[in-house]
């Protein structure tokens, strides 16, 4: 059989389903519109990549440019889906390859109405006016950027200035809750954007020398996971030697790793849209010296104690909370800080912050920083990452574990089990004996 797409896609059944949900969550009379992203300029005609918007790919797997998803919720849940294509023809196919025809739409989304996208002010003509509520894709992540409009954005205040009477709400709440618990079909596309992410890590990984470039340990992962049926890493990788192990969110990957240095690796594959996202911190000469060992087995620790304490009903600031007061003893057994400092406030010792600036965990799926509510439970069928991090910037060493999770009924999975965690296994491995 030959493949359309690069990836295994979901089956139409999980899109089904999930404007199934959306619809019986949202009131009668309500009018959804949810547009793909935009494909965004660079210079001259260039373009970056497209990158599907994930909300509409939540809704009918299609992953092109243009593509519009509308619903219109009647009584009971009941619902009449329209999906509005680019049309195709032959100049875009002999410059861009073939887009979907009406019939590949359908069978990717099980979506029956699907219709060219010049209809698309007609059908909104006759529906906006009709409509009690018109519910559309808006991003209201705290950390987003605003100073780009995005497709779903421009279309909105598009909306409003033609039907200045016409109720806007956002579906970005409803969405994020929908999005946190992962259904099967989720879970197996994460679970192999996971195990892309791990096995070709530990590829590279055997081959890491003293005076290889980041840039190089980048190459031979991209390479690793492309021919993983991954079409890109899922967020752009961190590749830090030495000092820069305590950038957080170090990207430029241009420096020669030291006999000396631990290498940190922040990396994921993408899988099918999915993301995979791990952290290990390496020595590149192949042994940890005495005190990064040190500050490595107090970071795993914290890893293993988050790990112990995720699970169902547990609120996540409470399980940031708890991780903080462990991470204090730890600092404290460094040397970082003193009792004193702990003593300041016992139940969230602030001096923590100085070491460990980050959180330890966030959601994971379609987004690597996943929607979510503020504050989740934690709850069956969530992915979500364990990383806890000691950054010592005055002695150059930094030092991040983390893993993705399932959370299950009474504890967690391990969705990257064959990427060595502990220091032996790590020392085995870069010497060809594991
Ligand atoms: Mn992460």
């Amino acid at each position: 059989m030959t493949h359309t797409l690069r990836y295994e896609p979901i089956s139409s059944d999980f899109y089904v389903r999930t404007r199934n949900r959306l619809a019986s969550r949202l009131p009668a009379g309500s009018l959804v519109i949810v547009h793909a992203n935009d494909v965004y300029p660079t210079n001259a005609d260039g373009t970056l990549a497209h990158h599907q918007n994930a909300n509409l790919f939540y809704l009918t797997g299609i992953d092109q440019e243009e593509t519009v998803l509308l619903m219109r919720i009647l009584e009971e849940g009941r619902h009449e889906d329209t999906l509005l294509l680019r049309e195709t023809n032959e100049r875009i196919a002999i410059w861009e390859g073939a887009r979907l025809s009406k019939e590949s739409a359908t069978k990717i989304s099980g979506i029956s109405d699907v219709r060219w996208t010049s209809e698309y002010n007609g059908l909104l003509a006759s529906w906006v006016p009709q409509a009690r509520e018109v519910w559309l894709e808006r991003d209201n992540h705290p950390r987003r950027l605003t100073y780009v409009q995005t497709r779903n954005e421009r279309m909105a205040a598009a909306l409003k200035a033609s039907y200045p009477d016409a109720c806007l709400k956002s579906l970005y709440e409803t969405l994020s809750e929908m999005r946190l618990v992962k259904e099967p079909e989720e879970i197996a596309q994460i679970r192999e954007a996971c195990r892309i992410t791990g096995e070709g890590f530990v590829k590279v990984l055997r081959q890491i020398t003293p005076g290889m470039g980041e840039w190089e340990m980048e190459a031979l992962l991209s390479a690793e996971y492309l021919r993983r049926r991954s079409r890109k890493f899922s967020f752009l990788p961190i590749i830090a030697s030495g000092k820069d192990t305590c950038v957080l969110h170090y990207i430029s990957n241009h420096k020669v790793c030291g006999e000396g240095d631990l290498v940190l690796f922040d990396i994921g594959a993408e899988y099918g849209g999915y993301a995979g996202d791990m952290t290990r911190t390496i020595p590149a000469g192949g042994t940890y010296s005495p005190r990064q060992r040190a500050v490595y087995e107090a970071c795993l620790a914290v890893h293993r104690y988050a790990r112990s304490i995720m699970r169902p009903g547990l609120d996540r600031l409470e399980y940031e909370r708890r991780v903080r007061v462990f991470m204090a003893q730890q600092l404290l057994g460094l040397g970082l800080i003193t009792q004193a400092d702990i003593d300041v406030k016992p139940e969230d010792p602030p001096a923590v912050r100085r070491y460990y600036m980050h959180s330890t965990s966030h959601s994971l799926g379609l987004d690597v920083h996943d929607v979510s509510p503020v504050n989740p439970v934690f709850a069956l069928n969530q992915v979500w990452t364990i990383e806890p991090g000691i950054y010592i910037a005055e002695e150059g060493i930094g030092v991040r574990i983390e893993t993705d999770v399932l959370i299950l009924e009474d504890g967690t999975e391990d969705l990257i089990p064959n990427a060595p965690l502990d220091i032996a296994d790590v020392e085995a491995t870069m010497a060809g004996k594991a």
